[in-house]
């Protein structure tokens, strides 16, 4: 392992993890790198969370805005949330602690499209930012930086903050170097123009992050691992799904309307997305290339296989054990990967013009197809939409995936009317529960119920579903979109009432 920080000026500015988080006061906004459990800064935000119950302690007030990529790990947002010491969070998060202090209306959460991020940042309407505190995997020589395992805002934090912290933490592979793809030609309108990139594996921008060294104003050295929980091991409705989805994209080249290779696939967060790619590691498709958001176990398993040819993406999202395969591996998995900034992994002009297949899971949609990918029972949020919504909309096919029902058969993912709505139907095409898979493409609203119900409702929840939507028909005020007011949302009230969206509980 060679001198991770090379740039001999800036030997002044390392300082231990306590020093470099005393730098950060009360009311300050942080923003720090982090996307899933990679690239995070792993110590500053546990001593933060330290000084922030001191003073808590002390009867002071302390707390902070703290911006990220997504999601993090326990050292960040469980550290700081548990510690009280998170005013306001962007844009997503996935940690237990943070998501219950949330839910308690104790912290302020902006859950918003993760290709946004940076461009509302630079707008100035958030605010300014104070510190940025990213983990890179080097300095070098010339004061340039050498991103870690996630990209996220990380140039943005750079560029934005008044003063920077960085964690160089030496257990990221310095093998990394060179996986990066930074685009430094974004910028706010009037001055927009075309991003240059028109295949996946385009490369359009610097592999290294600039930072200005007079913003340095410490640097920590750091040896920990990202931490990632490991994905559940496909079970058989997540292995039905996948054979769904196979057979439809088996389909569509048989009729020719998507290439034998198919098109840049995106795959979204959570267990059932992960099936799905390890399902093609079977499949027919060669050749394949992704343009997505997250790198998991699947899309390694993919590039393994030889069947995935190249994948884009802002961050890993790899379990323990693929972690560790990845690491063992990294120049020659370089080559094959390309790690960019989130706004331009999940930027809608490129998945439009690339024609990215998106793939993301939910957790309800209902006989229209609108989807719910946030909010349980319409008030208790999840994680948050993520980039779901930056795939879905400029998708060339948006299909959704899920089980057909969640806690043990208590909740049907497909519900008379969603009770939240992340995803309008028009942004919604195909449907896959482990039941069936609906094309919904180029139907009218009363079509797609016919088909939903059909294909995609568990046959516990099914004749409740075609009751509701034939006395809709009969009763309802108008005929596009049939629905009974009153009654909409009782199962989302029944469960909460019962513990059960099943009638006779
Ligand atoms: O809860 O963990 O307490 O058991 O939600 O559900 O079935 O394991 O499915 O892992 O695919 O996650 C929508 C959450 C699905 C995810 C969501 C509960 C369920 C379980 C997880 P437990 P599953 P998945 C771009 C894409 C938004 C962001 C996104 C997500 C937990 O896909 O966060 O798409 N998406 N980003 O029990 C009550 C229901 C439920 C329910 C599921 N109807 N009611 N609870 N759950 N359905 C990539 C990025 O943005 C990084």
């Amino acid at each position: 392992q060679g001198n991770r920080i090379a740039n001999a000026g800036l030997a002044s500015r390392i300082m231990d993890a306590d020093a470099a988080a005393s730098l950060i006061s009360d009311g300050m906004t942080i923003g720090m790198s982090g996307f899933t459990g990679s690239g995070y800064p792993k110590a500053v935000p546990v001593a933060l969370a330290k000084w922030i119950e001191a003073a808590h302690g002390a009867g002071e007030r302390f707390r902070c805005r703290v911006w990220t990529g997504a999601s993090t790990g326990p050292e960040l947002d469980g550290a700081l949330a548990k510690a009280n010491g998170i005013e306001f969070r962007l844009p997503y998060n996935s940690d237990p602690i943070a998501r219950d202090k949330i839910n308690r209306g104790e912290m302020e959460y902006f859950d918003m499209h993760l290709s946004q991020v940076a461009p509302m940042a630079w707008q100035g309407f958030l605010g300014p930012l104070d510190v940025a505190v990213v983990e890179v995997a080097g300095i070098r020589a010339d004061g340039s930086l050498i991103p870690s395992s996630s990209v996220g805002n990380n140039k943005t934090w750079l560029d934005r903050a008044q003063g920077v912290i960085l964690e160089v933490n030496r257990w990221q592979n310095q093998a990394l170097e060179g996986m990066h793809d930074i685009y430094y030609g974004t910028a706010l309108p009037p001055h927009r123009v075309p991003i240059p990139l028109v295949r996946p594996d385009d490369r359009i921008g610097d592999t290294h992050f600039r930072c200005d060294p007079d913003k340095i104003i410490a640097i920590v050295e750091t040896d920990a691992p990202d931490r990632n929980l490991p994905f559940a091991a496909p079970d058989a409705a997540a292995n039905a799904i996948a054979g769904h989805l196979i057979e439809f994209f088996r389909h569509e080249v048989a009729k020719g309307r998507l290439p034998a290779s198919l098109l840049p696939l995106q795959s979204g967060v959570g267990n059932i997305a992960n099936a799905v790619l390890s399902g093609l590691v079977t499949g027919p498709f060669e050749n394949m290339t992704s343009y997505t958001e997250v790198i998991q176990d699947g899309m390694l398993d993919l590039l393994d296989s030889g069947k995935l040819r190249m994948a884009s993406a802002t961050a890993f999202s790899l379990s323990p054990e693929a972690a560790t395969r990845l690491n063992a591996d990294m120049s020659r998995y370089r080559d094959k990967m390309i790690l960019r900034p989130q706004e331009i992994s999940n930027h809608p002009e490129l998945i439009r013009r690339l024609g990215c297949l998106a793939m993301n899971g939910l957790i309800e949609a209902d006989i229209y197809g609108n989807v719910n990918s946030t909010h349980v029972m319409g008030s208790r949020i999840q994680n948050g939409i993520g980039g779901s919504g930056d795939f879905a909309r400029n998708a060339y096919v948006s299909i959704f995936v899920t089980p057909s029902t969640a806690k043990g058969g208590k909740i049907s993912a497909i519900v008379p009317q969603a009770s939240h709505v992340d995803h309008i139907s028009q942004d919604v095409q195909v449907l896959v529960t482990e039941q069936g898979l609906a094309d919904l493409r180029g139907l009218s609203p009363k079509q797609r119920a016919a088909l939903i119900i059909e294909k995609c409702a568990h046959p516990d929840y099914r004749p409740a579903l075609a009751d509701y939507y034939r006395r809709a028909r009969e009763g309802s005020y108008g005929q596009q979109s049939p629905s009974l007011p009153g009654e909409a949302l009782s199962w989302h009230q029944r469960f909460i009432e019962t513990g059960s969206m099943l009638h006779h509980c």
